[in-house]
């Protein structure tokens, strides 16, 4: 019998994966005993019979019809008919990694959640970042919010902070929010468009519920094209509530400050990036931490003592509403590392389930009824999307603490309960497993005992009523490039609007009520008449402006992992790129040389130099910044050379720091592109100086005006 496969029984080395991934975690550890290494094993069924021929099915002769009783064909095409689960209904596309967190000090005054009260311990974390509209498969870099969920796995039990990159929401109440996506997804006809809000139903909805208008800003901002996961602030979003020892309750308000600072990308690069790599971010985040730059932030609270919950001129119930951190700064109270990648995308990162109620003793709730309603829809929709209600079972979502409870059965129940007694109390299994007093040492999880008297209604509060005045702040609190971004942003959102009388609402009785100019200026974009002074009477804040609101004051200030692209071509003076790529180094910057093809290129001392890539494969959006180094034939090649023009002269469209050899200036004059502060040309350290430091500026923005003129 004529077989066609190789017979070697032989186990094969080849793809086994031998990264050191510092697998130093203690979540990691317990998760050991569910990892699967096939390494020198035999193929089996799943019921572990050898396979001794997995090409063939059993069939009657070499040409005759297959045999139902061929198990092992069966197995394996029922198994892969039902790979797929259903995605998320929202923030379906996502990416994953481990870390751990650490507090700085004991902060004990402030809570009594243990695993920020002792600066040695390491509590093992799981993050997953998400775009919000896209399905599993859309592109990075459209314009959206995106979900920064982070799981602790605290020695108390997992405590899930399941925020967004923005720190408002688009309602004030959980009961809207079915609108709200629907509102938002693709259209439900055509299932048009993938990844982005720029559609009728979305903005038809939010024209019609004002309360929408202080995020729908932020989401037309930059903040909704971030430049990397790594370069994204995190916040809760709702208030909350930390509890002491002595049961005393703060309200706080969570942020994550990225160390490597905050930045986005322009808007030509997202649009670009979303056709030419898909998987930006996501490929981003996953380098950077094999690299071992491991991306870190700070974990803030701005605390408000309970007596001043009413102090403000907003209701900090209110979700469309953030907390200036001019009037309350943020109190930094640890860090988190990200530091090893998943093994598996599905088992981790597509299985890991979060819910805003995972909380532990010394953090509660507020009253915010957004919160409120997600605190039951994040369970309820785990038990369709991973098949039961023991999906706390699955690895990725284990405790690390210990949890016994009467709870039993249903799908997939992997624990085998020893023991007769499912109910509490009992006598017959010795009482256990037992209640723990709240007041007892590592006491039971106790409610902070708010007292309410009030009417049951179905009403929002009065002092949820403003909805215009922080999305003024905001408008007011951006640098004037980013006030630009901002109108180009609605301009083209609502240009793409076949109706025109959704258009004109959103710019007469929402953008207009925010600021004239802004809506004078989108309605001059859309060919619509001037509006006249919006008509709701909203007081401004006391506030004028948020600076902390601004992403120009938002920078690192420095070039750590940072990419610069090198074009090459054959006659390259090395010694110019050795230079450059020492200086870029000793910043904690990566550099990679480009070359016409991906074959190696001649240096002006005829020695053969390999490359990172072609210019073609890694195209200028890949990149922070580039350069173009000396070697009259390798710059006179460039010139030539359509793919290196493009490179730069898109470099330079999106605003990116260039340098030069003199050599190479001929070719940035054939492009008519001159010297500017991010635009150097030199040889000497200084220039190299001079680069480093436009990189670290992030982009040039006097330069927009002049790069609009550039082809696109
Ligand atoms: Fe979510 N949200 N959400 N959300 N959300 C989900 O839960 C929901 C809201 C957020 O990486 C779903 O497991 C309701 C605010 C993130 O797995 C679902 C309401 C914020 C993620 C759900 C909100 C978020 C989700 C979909 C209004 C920022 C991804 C699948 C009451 C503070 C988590 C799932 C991950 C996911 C419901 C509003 C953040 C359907 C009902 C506000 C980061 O349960």
């Amino acid at each position: 019998m004529k077989k066609n496969k190789p017979v070697t029984g032989q186990s094969q080395a080849a793809g086994t994966d031998t990264l050191d991934r510092g697998n130093t975690n203690p979540k990691l550890d317990s998760l050991e005993q569910f990892r699967s290494d096939a390494t020198g094993q035999a193929l089996r069924t799943n019921q572990g019979v050898k396979v001794s021929d997995n090409q063939n099915t059993l069939k009657v002769g070499s040409r005759g019809p297959s045999l139902l009783e061929d198990f092992i064909m069966r197995e394996k095409i029922t198994h892969f008919d039902h790979e797929r689960i259903p995605e998320r209904i929202v923030h379906a596309r996502g990416t994953g990694a481990h870390g751990y967190f650490q507090t700085y000090e004991a902060h004990s005054a402030l809570t009594k959640a243990g695993f920020l009260q002792d600066p040695a311990k390491v509590t093992p974390v799981f993050v997953r970042f998400s775009t919000v509209q896209g399905p599993r498969g859309s592109g990075d870099t459209v314009r959206d919010v995106r979900g920064f969920a982070v799981k602790f796995f605290t020695e108390e039990g997992n405590f899930d902070l399941v925020g967004n990159n923005m720190p408002v929401f688009f309602i004030q109440d959980a009961i809207k929010f079915p609108d709200f996506v629907h509102a938002v997804k693709p259209e439900p006809h055509n299932e048009i468009p993938t990844g982005g809000s720029a559609h009728d139903t979305f903005w038809d909805f939010v024209s019609l519920v004002p309360e929408s208008a202080h995020m729908v800003i932020w989401t037309m901002s930059d903040r909704a094209i971030p430049k990397s996961l790594r370069a994204m602030e995190g916040f809760g979003i709702h208030t909350f509530r930390l509890i002491n020892a002595e049961g005393k309750s703060s309200f706080v308000k969570f942020h994550w400050k990225p160390k490597q600072g905050v930045c986005s990308l322009v808007w030509d690069e997202a649009q670009k990036l979303a056709g030419k790599d898909t998987d930006f971010h996501r490929r981003d985040l996953w380098e950077s931490i094999e690299m071992g730059d491991y991306p870190e932030w700070e974990l803030g609270v701005q605390i408000i003592p309970e007596e001043d919950e009413h102090k403000f001129e907003f209701d900090l119930l209110d979700p469309t509403k953030l907390l200036p951190e001019e009037l309350v700064p943020v109190t930094v109270l640890g860090k988190m590392v990200l530091n090893r990648n998943p093994d598996n995308y599905f088992a981790e990162t597509e299985q890991v389930a979060f819910c805003p109620g995972h909380i532990v003793p010394g953090i509660d709730f507020s009253n915010d009824p957004l919160l409120q309603g997600r605190l039951f829809s994040y369970t309820d929709t785990q038990i369709s999307r991973l098949g039961g209600p023991n999906f706390h079972e699955i690895p990725i979502n284990r405790p690390i603490a210990p949890n016994h409870s009467g709870q039993r059965d249903a799908q997939h129940r992997v624990t085998i309960d020893k023991g007769r007694a499912s109910y509490e109390p009992n006598s017959i299994d010795g009482g256990w497993p037992k209640e723990t007093p709240a007041a007892a040492q590592d006491g039971g999880f106790e409610s902070y005992p708010e007292r309410i008297e009030a009417h049951k209604v179905r009403e929002r509060s009065p002092s949820f009523g403003d909805h215009f005045s922080q999305a003024r702040l905001f408008f007011h609190s951006m640098s004037k490039p980013e006030q630009e971004h901002i109108i180009a942003a609605y301009s083209f959102e609502l240009g793409k609007v076949e109706r025109e009388h959704i258009r004109a609402r959103q710019v007469n009785e929402i953008l207009a009520n925010i600021d004239l100019d802004l809506a004078a200026r989108v309605a001059a974009n859309l060919g619509l008449p001037a509006p006249k002074a919006g008509t709701v009477d909203t007081k401004s804040m006391t506030l004028k402006a948020s600076p902390a609101l601004s992403q120009l004051n938002l920078l690192s200030g420095d070039i750590k992992t940072r990419k610069v692209a090198i074009l090459v071509a054959d006659g390259v003076d090395a010694k110019a790129i050795d230079a450059l790529k020492a200086a870029l180094a000793a910043e904690g910057a990566h550099a990679k040389v480009l070359g016409p093809t991906s074959a190696p290129v001649k240096t002006a001392d005829g020695k053969s130099l390999p490359v990172d890539a072609s210019a073609e494969g890694l195209p200028s959006v890949a990149f922070d910044a580039v350069w173009v180094p000396g070697g009259k034939a390798s710059v006179q090649a460039l010139s030539g050379n359509g793919v290196a023009l493009h490179f730069l002269l898109e470099a330079y469209k999106h605003l990116k720091a260039i340098g030069a050899s003199t050599d190479a200036k001929p070719l940035l004059d054939k492009l008519h592109l001159d010297a500017d502060a991010g635009l150097v040309i030199g040889d000497d350290d200084k220039t190299r100086k001079a680069f480093i430091a436009a990189i670290a500026k992030h982009r040039t923005w006097d330069r927009e005006a002049k790069a609009k003129a550039i082809p696109a």
